[in-house]
């Protein structure tokens, strides 16, 4: 999973990212990195600790999130904000993270002078709109274009299509995001070529200052009303302290988490909307070389699940051995599960659950 991270000049987004990716790429107050951070942060997930304690394996291997942070941009407007070079970027992306700045710093200057949440919210959500309105200005001009070269029946077809993105543009003018609606057959088509940037599911991290972590609560359920549609969600953050707390030792971070009532990570936190937005869920797969957990779509089937591993598993697909994390937790061992029938032999139609330990079993 990649997830771009997006917001106002000076934000907080490299911080956010230094946070999620424990980081050290460098900040500051507006113009702060010139190119692209990229990073990779592990998925936390307890059951691959136990998981490691029973099995003690070569090896363990998180799933693993890649965020990438844009270069800051010259200005708050909409084209600095997705320049060609950060829709370059953004194109590899599957889902946005947009970092809003709540946090007060008189020595940190806001881009549009005051500092305004609510506003910046709708200012970005309006200038991803904005960058795919300019898009498809752009693909209906080419189309027009090379409407001289067609034979009739390309062209009535060209024509349709044209008719398609206009419409399109008319809804986003209207601020109906691509994610928002559900497309028809005939819109896909038209579309098919167009990378729409509000499409991505949209994830907004709250950068609050240290002083608002005891509002979190009030602040998150305020966000959950402001970003509300489809695949989107919101959460709530300290970066500075986050991006403090990401360097340093698990028990120091640990000690000074309960200290400063500060909860669960930031991390996890964004890890878990993430899950939840995207619609994603993790397996398990155990051994003596690696106990490792894999990303999937919810409703994957088993073959597919198993193409996460290896395509070869995939196109050679038999069955999957599978029995739910905690079914094996309460058995204690794979014989033990295997005997008392937790451990269940499934076909090429079952739907693999989060938390499943599966082995699959292939020929090719
Ligand atoms: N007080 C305070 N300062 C913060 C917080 N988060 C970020 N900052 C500061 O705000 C400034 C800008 O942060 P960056 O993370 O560089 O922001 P950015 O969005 O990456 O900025 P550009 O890349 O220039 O667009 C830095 O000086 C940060 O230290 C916070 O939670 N509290
Ligand atoms: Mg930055």
């Amino acid at each position: 999973m990649r997830i771009g991270i997006i917001g106002l000049p000076g934000s907080g987004k490299t911080t956010v990212f230094n946070a999620l990716t424990r980081g050290t790429a460098q900040s500051g107050s507006f113009g702060g990195n010139r190119s692209a951070n990229i990073g990779v942060a592990h998925v936390p997930d307890e059951r691959l600790d136990r998981l490691t304690e029973i099995f003690k394996p070569k090896r363990t291997v998180p799933a693993e999130v890649t965020y990438v942070d844009l270069p800051g941009a010259h200005s708050a407007d909409s084209a600095d904000l997705f320049s060609g070079e950060a829709l370059g970027h953004l194109q590899r992306v599957d889902a946005l993270l947009h970092v809003v700045r709540a946090f007060d710093d008189p020595s940190v200057p806001h881009a549009l002078g005051d500092i305004d949440h609510r506003r910046d919210i709708e200012k970005v959500n309006f200038d991803v709109l904005f960058a795919d309105i300019s898009l498809l200005e752009r693909r209906i001009e080419r189309i027009r274009d090379g409407m001289k070269g067609l034979k009739s029946q390309e062209r009535v077809q060209a024509g349709k299509n044209i008719e398609v993105l206009q419409a399109l543009q008319a809804e986003m003018e209207d601020g109906t995001a691509a994610r928002e609606k559900g497309f028809s057959e005939e819109e896909l088509a038209a579309i098919s070529d167009t990378f729409l940037l509000s499409r991505l599911p949209l994830l907004v991290a709250l950068n609050v200052g240290e002083d608002d972590l005891g509002r979190a609560e009030e602040l998150e359920t305020e966000l959950a009303g402001l970003v509300s549609g489809n695949n989107s969600g919101g959460a709530v953050l300290c970066g500075r302290l986050e991006e403090e707390l990401a360097q340093m030792s698990p028990e120091e971070e640990a000690e000074m988490r309960s200290g400063l009532e500060a909860g669960e990570s930031g991390l996890e936190r964004m890890i878990r909307l993430s899950y939840s937005v995207l619609g994603l869920i993790s397996f398990l797969t155990v051994g003596e070389d690696e106990v490792r957990a894999w990303t999937i779509a919810e409703d994957t089937a088993a073959p597919q699940a198993a193409g996460a591993v290896h395509s070869d598993i995939e196109r050679g697909f038999i069955r999957a051995e599978t029995v739910s994390y905690d079914d094996f937790m309460a058995a204690g061992s794979m014989a033990q599960a295997r005997s008392n029938g937790a451990l269940r032999q499934e076909g090429r139609d079952y739907v693999v659950q989060d938390g499943d330990i599966v082995n699959f079993l292939f020929s090719v």
